[in-house]
């Protein structure tokens, strides 16, 4: 039977079943390779040093420093320097701070068509530009995965994007993927895979293609893809590794679960509105309003082409005066390449404020905009808060739009830059087919040299706290009551304050729901376990482990939704917290903060696979929680969380 490129790659890396199932159900599939990056990786090797092997199991494995490097004080590097050490002593390749986004330099160095990568970052997906069935997950899942274990996922639909037709000059990557979210929203590719075919791919770069599949993340996809052609080829040649390609794409006549058809070439710029990667509008409908920031860079929209079509917009111009503007190359590799072709001069002419080449302003590392600013960027999230500034607009888009607003100050269509791109993009044309960049990357030791490595933890690192057991009953109050599309931000921000307590549970738990409740850690300190209560897409966003870690520390024994993130769902059963999710969705309107509400028979339900049974104390009302877990899932539930699970020999 024709088979689309998905089935294709997850067929041939199945461990269970032997054939690939109906959707929905349970898939175990082997991970080729792993990334992690320094903000979810050392709670990822924690766990992987309690496996207890002598060295990854992986074809490749690589640590990524990108997330934590504005270093205000010892904290981040002491994380950096365990991540080496661990690097050194399990046969690691470790990216040295400074070498790029761990997405694009996994891009650039390391993607393989027709692999699988499991990365401890929502972003992997990114790896689908260049053929590769790329996933994010928690950072244990990553653990596991790096000790030779399967990944478990549930079997995804495959819908199909039919592209035709070539994006007009001043439409970029970044429409198509907005477009997509457009229509689809962040909640509607949960489940699902989106497989880019048809006569339009071709004429999509792959880094352009990286973009697409990059914000696949935010439509809540497990991930997406691009077929394995000659544009790929040309791209591996570039990179120096003409040996990784092989040609793939669906067979003739592959049957996708649905199909949705995109015309390129009657895209126009995009913009998502704050303070969500859906709010999708044409920038002609919101032209004019006053910019005060402009930030290109991110693992969406950093690759050279980016930076080129920057370039040339701004080229001979200034930065309008009232603009504050930055570039974060995705790599040093394209900041060389920039550099080799005169894109750089032009930005730093311009009046860029060249940044590093790391994840910065996208996690709030820095570049916060001003009170109530409106800050144009081409990253892929715009959650509220998430640039370090409360009131903040954040507008997401190409970067061919965030350069025209940087010139003009206000937002600008840029299809009225057409002239300008078309004719200077020319000038920035230089044989850079000769840099290719490893020297920041380290290799992994031998097997003998390795072992003999001390790993290096100074008082940052923080053991990684354990699940309780899971009674057969609860009766806690709801401490917690959020609305829709409660991102992982929302649950444990990130920032500069924030992101250096990633490998101490107790510290960065004070942290948990700041957001949407300054005293919820007070509250849950002085309560002795207690649920949560969301609406749909709880969850949606980064994979960070820890926004399921500090609420488990913090005595979260059940959230109770309307529907889950992939991601988020995955780490809660990972720590032992039970992820239900209401039968009749209108009884969320029914439970308030505060309720008491009592849950029986977990174990039973847990078993043979019924429903979870509430009861509100006050008043007696009863409702039902779905179960939709899988078996392995309601497995690790009752062994009260994979690590127990683990140990008790689950797989
Ligand atoms: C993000 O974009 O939110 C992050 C920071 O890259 C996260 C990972 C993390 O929280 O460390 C992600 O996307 O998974
Ligand atoms: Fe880094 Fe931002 Fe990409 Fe996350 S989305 S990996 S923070 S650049």
């Amino acid at each position: 039977m024709a088979q689309t490129l998905t089935e294709k790659i997850l067929k041939s890396h199945l461990v269970e079943p032997s054939e690939l199932p109906g959707r929905g159900e349970d898939i175990a599939i082997r991970m080729d390779q792993t990334l992690t990056q320094d903000a979810t990786g050392t709670m990822a090797y924690l766990q992987f040093e309690t496996i207890g092997l002598d060295r990854v199991k992986t074809e490749l494995s690589v640590s990524y420093i990108d997330h934590n490097t504005l270093q205000v004080d010892f904290r981040n590097m002491d994380d950096h320097r365990y991540l080496q050490s661990i690097a050194e002593r399990y046969g690691l390749w470790f990216s040295r701070a400074g070498n790029g986004i761990c997405h694009q330099v996994h891009l650039e160095r390391f993607g393989v068509p027709g692999k699988t990568l499991l990365g401890s970052d929502s972003h992997t997906p990114t790896g689908g530009g260049i053929g590769m069935i790329a996933i994010g997950a928690g950072g244990l899942d990553v653990a596991v995965a790096m000790g030779g274990g399967a990944f478990h996922l549930n079997m995804p639909k495959i819908i199909g994007v039919k592209l035709t037709g070539e994006l007009r000059t001043g439409v970029s990557a970044k429409d198509v993927i907005l477009e997509v979210l457009r229509r689809e929203t962040v909640k509607g590719g949960v489940g699902s895979v989106y497989e880019y075919f048809g006569p339009g791919v071709v004429a999509l770069s792959v880094p352009q293609r990286a973009t697409i599949t990059n914000m696949g993340a935010e439509l809540g996809a497990t991930c997406s893809i691009f077929p394995s052609d000659s544009v790929t080829r040309d791209f591996l040649v570039q990179m120096g590794r003409p040996g990784d390609f092989t040609a793939l794409a669906a067979d003739e006549g592959a049957i996708y679960d649905r199909v949705i058809e995109i015309d390129l070439s009657s895209l126009n710029p995009l913009a998502a509105q704050p303070h969500s990667p859906d709010a999708v509008v044409p920038v002609a409908e919101i032209a004019g309003k006053k910019v005060s920031q402009v930030v290109i860079g991110s693992c969406t929209n950093s690759s050279l082409r980016d930076l080129t079509a920057v370039a040339a917009i701004v080229k001979g111009k200034t930065i309008a005066p009232d603009v504050e503007a930055g570039i974060a190359p995705g790599s040093r590799q394209t900041l060389m390449q920039a550099e080799k072709t005169g894109v750089l001069g032009e930005l730093i002419r311009a009046g860029f404020r060249i940044l590093e080449s790391a994840c910065g302003p996208c996690i709030g590392m820095g570049f916060a905009p001003n009170s109530g600013g409106v800050s144009l960027r081409t990253f892929n999230r715009n959650f509220k808060g998430r640039s370090g500034t409360a009131d903040a607009e954040v507008y997401l888009v190409s970067p061919e739009t965030a350069a025209a607003a940087a010139i003009t100050g206000v937002i600008t269509d840029p299809l009225s830059e057409n002239k300008d791109i078309t004719e200077n993009s020319k000038l920035f044309e230089a044989d850079i087919s000769g840099i290719h960049d490893d020297d920041m990357l380290v290799p992994p030791l031998g097997p003998e040299k390795a072992k003999k490595v001390e790993i290096v933890r100074g008082p940052n690192i923080k053991p990684c706290p354990t699940s309780p057991e899971l009674p057969d009953s609860l009766s806690l109050p709801v401490l917690l009551k959020t609305g829709d599309n409660v991102s992982t931000d929302d649950i444990m921000p990130a920032g500069a304050k924030v992101l250096p307590l990633r490998s101490n549970i107790p510290e960065i738990s004070k942290f948990t729901f700041e957001r949407l409740d300054p005293d919820f850690y007070d509250r849950a300190k002085n309560t002795d376990g207690c649920f949560v209560v969301g609406g749909e897409n709880y969850g949606q966003g980064s994979s960070r482990e820890h926004a399921a870690l500090a609420p488990m520390y913090l005595g979260v024994r059940a959230v109770i939704v309307k529907s889950f993130a992939r991601i988020h769902r995955a780490n809660l059963v990972n720590y032992g917290i039970l992820p239900l999710v209401f039968e009749d969705p209108a009884l969320y309107d029914a439970i308030s903060r505060d309720d008491i509400l009592e849950l029986t028979g977990i174990h039973q339900s847990l078993e043979q696979g019924g429903p979870f049974k509430f009861r509100r104390v006050s008043d007696g009302l009863q409702f039902t929680a779905k179960n939709d877990l899988d078996k392995r899932s309601r497995d690790i539930l009752l062994a009260g969380g994979r690590v127990a699970y683990t140990r008790k020999g689950g797989q």
